[in-house]
């Protein structure tokens, strides 16, 4: 079989996924009728259009502005239940998902109301097709400590929902020891810990995410690979990292796709992932980005074979639920 065939047949995992960063313009036109807001496009392909960044600043831009029309527990649902159909229909057995709370608490929309929908599309997504799941909530790094203070008040009552937490959003100029404190409160809360680095930011922000919001694994980490120090020490901590292919090219984190480092990293020891990211914006979920490294890199069978089973030992799933994927 075409290593394509080969890559879409994989049960796969999804380690990296916003779940705002999934709302496809067609859902996000009828979502702003019913909910009768105005986006700033007058068409899908007005819309669509906009899709072209040349940094991370430009996409988040327009991400926020996509989210701002979700108002209600059934938009929330019907968000993440459209995405959990699409990687069903791609073999992905386990979802890990961010949300971004303040992206709508800011706008007036109660954590709860978020959460609630959230969560009701991947308990229905369990039933039905035995899709596991973990849910990351995301702290905005452009946005103050205190506010991320507040986010975690606001998220104690739904503790039980919560699997881990997370750090997004503009990353130069935000650094991880920004966070600090309220990542050693989530710690003590028992929560799992990841955060973006190495995206845009320095290998310093990597050092940082490490030692001092002690991650569990690193989203990105394009920009480790700058110190050879610092390779040795994720090798060593043997941390995932949750790669995103087509989001590193949309946003100009690699020239090119032949030029993506995804396989420097299998060769250097680290344990890299494959993820969509942002799918509705950068143009594919997650069988895209593996046909994207099939077409566009020199990678073989053996290394398909790697990163998918990094991303079933690197997921956060419970020992009975790895059991039963594998
Ligand atoms: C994001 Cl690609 C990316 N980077 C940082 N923050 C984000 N939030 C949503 N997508
Ligand atoms: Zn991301």
């Amino acid at each position: 079989a075409s290593l394509v065939a080969l890559s879409q047949a994989m049960p796969k995992t999804e380690l990296h996924l916003h779940i705002e960063g999934t709302f496809e313009p067609e859902q996000m036109f009828a979502i702003a009728q019913r909910n009768q807001v105005a986006l700033k496009y007058d068409t899908v392909d007005a819309l669509k259009e906009a899709y072209q960044f040349t940094n991370l600043q430009d996409f988040l831009d327009l991400y926020y502005q996509g989210m701002s029309v979700l108002l209600h527990e059934a938009d929330f649902y019907d968000l993440t239940m459209a995405y959990l159909e699409k990687v069903h229909s791609e073999n992905v057995v386990h979802v890990e998902i961010f949300f971004d709370p303040q992206g709508h608490t800011e706008r007036g929309i109660p954590f709860e109301v978020q959460i609630t929908g959230i969560r009701r599309a991947l308990e229905d997504a369990k039933q039905r097709w035995g899709m596991t799941y973990q849910l990351i909530m995301s702290f905005l790094r452009h946005l103050s400590e205190d506010s991320a203070f507040q986010t975690l008040e606001e998220a104690k009552p739904f503790l039980n929902w919560i699997d881990g937490v997370g750090l997004d959003s503009s990353e130069v100029g935000h650094p991880p020891e920004k966070f600090a404190n309220v990542f050693a409160a989530c710690r003590d809360l028992g929560l799992k810990i990841t955060a973006h680095a190495g995206e845009e930011g320095p290998p310093e922000y990597v050092w940082q995410a490490l030692d001092l919001i002690k991650v569990q694994r690193i989203d990105h980490g394009n920009r480790a690979l700058e110190d050879d120090d610092l390779v040795a020490e994720i090798a060593k901590q043997q941390l995932t990292l949750t790669v995103c292919p087509l989001s590193n090219l949309k946003l100009c984190v690699v020239n090119d796709m032949t030029e993506h480092p995804i396989r420097t990293m299998l060769k250097l020891g680290l344990k890299a992932t494959v993820n969509s990211d942002d799918p509705a914006y950068f143009g594919g979920y997650m069988n895209d980005n593996y046909q994207a490294l099939i077409e566009r890199t020199q990678i073989s069978k053996q290394e398909l074979y790697q990163l998918a089973c990094n991303g079933i030992e690197g997921s956060w799933m419970s020992p009975t639920d790895k059991q039963k994927h594998l």
